[in-house]
């Protein structure tokens, strides 16, 4: 840790107002170089809290940057991950009002559901393929706080990893019964494919984002309870979306899931 309490505290008071109000801002690298992982973990951290203060539940988990595509359209090397609240989860096929976020994307992703716990370190694909109830297709619906979506690792950790909004639906379907290696995504923007992909874009299994999860949050002490919803990462590149879009998300085996963008 190099940032002090009250640095801290206000760092998640500018990135969540950012949030909450829909409104972009520079790096927090760029005023603190110095910042460390454990510095970017607590900024968000406090961000969790002062939702939780305001009545919030947390609904699930993420993890972002589990890709080779994602990382090389963000210029980072390193998977990260966030929560996600309520106030973020969305209904299939509902209207997401752009007014409210600043620059939304939409990801494809796979969704986890535990019936276990996880507990790292030493957490891995095995363990998690035995632990999942079931997975299921999810969009998620990115909103960077920083200017342009251009971040370093430790910044986009602060800002909860640019969680905005996500909806999971389709075809739940028990782990047992896919390859979520050769399952294939298809993005579909206005009825146009924007993205595809197969799970295995997804650091080579997506249970391996789940095990990274379990990991690092064994590395602070915590686990991933039974019944968490999980978010694995985009499986393909964020796609930009405004006013008057829809998306679907195919995803082999488990039917689709939509959102529109009003
Ligand atoms: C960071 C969040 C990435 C994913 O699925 O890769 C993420 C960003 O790209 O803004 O959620
Ligand atoms: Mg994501």
């Amino acid at each position: 840790m190099t940032l002090d309490d009250a640095t801290l505290d206000r760092l998640a008071e500018h990135l969540e107002t950012c949030q909450l109000q829909a409104r972009d801002t520079t790096k927090i690298t760029d005023d603190h170089p110095g910042m460390d992982w454990e510095d970017a973990y607590a900024v968000q951290d406090r961000i969790l809290k002062r939702k939780l203060a305001r009545g919030a539940r947390v609904v699930g988990l993420k993890c972002g940057l589990t890709s080779h595509a994602k990382m090389r359209q963000m210029g980072v090397d390193e998977p990260v991950f966030g929560f996600l609240v309520d106030a973020f989860a969305l209904a299939e096929g509902a209207s997401v009002r752009c007014a409210d976020l600043i620059h939304p994307k939409v990801e494809p992703e796979i969704a986890f559901v535990l019936k276990h716990e996880l507990r790292g370190p030493g957490c891995h694909v095995g363990a998690v393929l035995a632990a999942t109830d079931f997975v299921l297709p999810g969009i998620e619906v990115i909103d960077s706080r920083y200017r342009d979506f251009k971040f370093d690792l430790k910044s986009v950790i602060a800002d909860n990893t640019s969680a905005a909004r996500f909806v999971v639906g389709g075809h739940a379907r028990p782990v047992a019964e896919v390859d979520l290696r050769t399952c294939g995504v298809v993005l579909e923007k206005n009825g146009q494919p924007v993205a595809l992909g197969a799970g295995a874009a997804v650091l080579g299994h997506p249970a391996a984002a789940v095990a990274a999860l379990a990991n690092h949050l064994g590395r602070r002490g915590q686990s991933i309870p039974a019944g968490t919803l999980i978010l694995s990462g985009g499986v393909t590149e964020a796609v930009a979306v405004g006013p008057g879009d829809h998306v679907s998300l195919r995803v082999q085996g488990m039917g689709h899931v939509g959102l529109r963008f009003v």
